[in-house]
Parts: structure tokens; sequence; C-alpha cells
């Protein structure tokens, strides 16, 4: 749905903050890949590890860096990688695995199935504000 909405968007569009002096869309995009790594890989530290504490990221300062203004088809393939990976995954657990838990430097301690709640409502989250800039 993301890559649909996004390749409706001209270069224009995809430079044009969703807000004013908020992130353009290709900045979105690029951060939806970035957390969606980040999500992921503590989210298998929380299966492999005791409650590990997993650190956040300065989301702002990574916007500003140079591969934020890649073209998004290069972020949309790696969110539909992490995402073929992920389910993968999911499927595999068990009840008990989702009782995992992971000490987040966000949020405090974080239960692995609130995670996965968390991941998706961030990416829904997003994608409104990419949807608002053209009401797609
Ligand atoms: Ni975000």
């Amino acid at each position: 749905m993301l890559r649909n909405f996004v390749e409706q968007l001209n270069d224009d569009e995809l430079d044009t903050p969703y807000r004013a002096g908020g992130w353009t869309v290709r900045q979105v995009v690029h951060h939806i890949a970035d957390n969606n790594m980040n999500a992921y890989f503590r989210f298998k530290r929380a299966l492999t590890e005791d409650c590990p504490l997993v650190p956040s990221y300065q989301q702002d300062k990574w916007a500003d860096l140079a591969d934020y203004m890649m073209p998004a088809n290069c972020s949309l393939s790696l969110i539909d990688a992490i995402y073929s990976r992920f389910v993968t995954l999911l499927k595999s657990l068990n009840h008990e695995d989702f009782h995992r838990t992971m000490n987040s430097e966000a949020f405090g301690m974080l239960r692995l199935d609130t995670a996965v709640q968390r991941f998706l409502r961030h990416d829904r989250h997003h994608l409104e504000q990419i949807r608002g800039v053209k009401q797609i």
C-alpha cells in the first residue's frame, strides 16, 4: 500500500513536507525503512537475549543525512524486504515468545506483542501523513 501511494507522487511531491516544517515525503519513506530496520533488530535481540537494553537513535539527525535524498524506491524495496523477513519470523513464534521483553531506551520495558503493535501503528501513522500530501 505504501508503495502504491508513493509511486503516484512525482519528484516535487516527494520533496513536499507532509506538514509545514515537517519532513518531506521522501524523508518519511526513508525514515520508515530505518525505523523498521531498527525495530526488527531490537525485536530479534529480545528473542535471543534476556531483556536486552535496546538504544534509540536520533531520528531527526538521521533524516538530514545524505541517504535521505536518495530515490524513494530504494527504501520501498528495503521496507518490503524487512516485512517479508518479519512476517516469516512472526509466524514461527509461539505464545510465550511474544511475552519476551526488551528494555527500550525510549519506552522502558516492552513486551514483544506490544512491540509488534507499535511497529504497525508507526507505519500506519506515516502512511496517513503521506496520503495527506495528495489526498490519495
Ligand atoms: Ni516515525
